[in-house]
């Protein structure tokens, strides 16, 4: 409601005679930019990696359901205080979940341990020990899907489903 109140402002402030055709051009767009922002469906989850070793870390939020169409946005908080605990989250179809992270080692530190791989639907940035980072990406088609954080070695455990219904 706000942001639409603050729509209204620009869009009055803009139509109060502009003597430059560039100017309003450049308004407008900002206009219909921030009209879509706020008309996309956006579906919010906060997710939390927690653990401080191999064997505790997970994820504390491990079944996503959204629908078809939607914006998703992953919140993800790296809770760990131990310096070896980087941890990302990558979507990815269903079943392939070891071939991204089988390739994710590969890809190395340089890629974010993100491989290129067509199977990779969405993928954050690594969140240091203490860190939050933010994910946003389209819902994709109606389907089942995983994510997992592909640091190496965590993709076992560190691990949850991602359904678009
Ligand atoms: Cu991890």
């Amino acid at each position: 409601m706000k942001k639409i109140t603050y729509l209204l402002l620009i869009a009055i402030f803009a139509s109060c005679g502009s003597s430059n055709d560039n100017k309003q051009n450049n308004v407008e767009n900002q206009i219909q930019t921030e009209v879509a922002e706020v008309e996309k469906n956006w579906e919010e989850f906060t997710i939390g990696a927690i653990g401080n070793t191999m064997a505790e870390m997970k994820y504390d939020v491990t079944n996503i359901t959204v629908n078809e169409g939607s914006w998703v946005r992953i919140i993800l908080v790296n809770e760990g205080v131990d310096l070896a605990m980087l941890h990302n989250i990558v979507f990815v179809n269903y079943g392939t979940r070891k071939e991204v992270a089988s390739e994710a080692i590969t890809a190395g530190r340089a890629a974010k341990y993100v491989p290129n791989n067509s199977n990779v639907i969405a993928a954050s940035e690594l969140a240091n020990p203490g860190e939050t980072i933010t994910l946003e990406f389209e819902a994709p088609k109606k389907g089942n899907y995983e994510f997992i954080c592909t640091y190496p070695g965590h993709s076992e455990i560190m691990r949850g489903y991602f359904f678009v219904k």
